[in-house]
């Protein structure tokens, strides 16, 4: 059964959102097969984040996801890749539909409360590391 790894980054974790977020994938029919509260080295933020560290706001991006706390989890179920992405919505919570995790408790790119992998390759990796 194909697996994701899904992150409540320390943005929605202050805000008191683990509890909604989980909620959202356990209604929707997904299987939530392991989970932990930890605080990422800059060491794994700085490999999650590999794809980025050209961009400018790299720094900021590390930052912000060891600032505090992240609930780290592994759903599986039918096409939970893409299915999670579309629960999230679009990375600029800006354009994020309403009704969508982003679209409806989030303003800024740069604090969009949850992480999702975006394929079933970086759901492998992104599992390696973090599990
Ligand atoms: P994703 O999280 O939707 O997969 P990615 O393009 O992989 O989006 O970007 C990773 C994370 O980097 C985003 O979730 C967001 O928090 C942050 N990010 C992306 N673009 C910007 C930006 O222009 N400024 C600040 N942070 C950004």
């Amino acid at each position: 059964m194909e697996k994701t790894f899904i992150m409540v980054k320390p943005d929605g974790v202050k805000r008191q959102l683990i509890g909604e977020i989980v909620s959202r994938f356990e209604k929707r029919g997904f299987l939530l097969t392991d989970a932990k509260m930890m605080t990422i080295s800059r060491e794994t933020a700085e490999n999650h984040y590999g794809e980025h560290s050209d961009k400018p706001f790299f720094g900021e991006l590390v930052d912000f996801i060891t600032s505090g706390p992240v609930f780290a989890m592994i759903w599986e179920g039918e096409n939970v890749v893409e299915n999670a992405r579309t629960m999230m919505g679009t990375t600029n919570p800006k354009d994020a539909a309403p009704g969508s995790i982003r679209g409806d408790y989030a303003v800024n790119v740069g604090q969009n409360i949850i992480h999702g992998s975006d394929s079933t390759e970086s759901a492998e990796r992104e599992i390696a590391l973090f599990f």
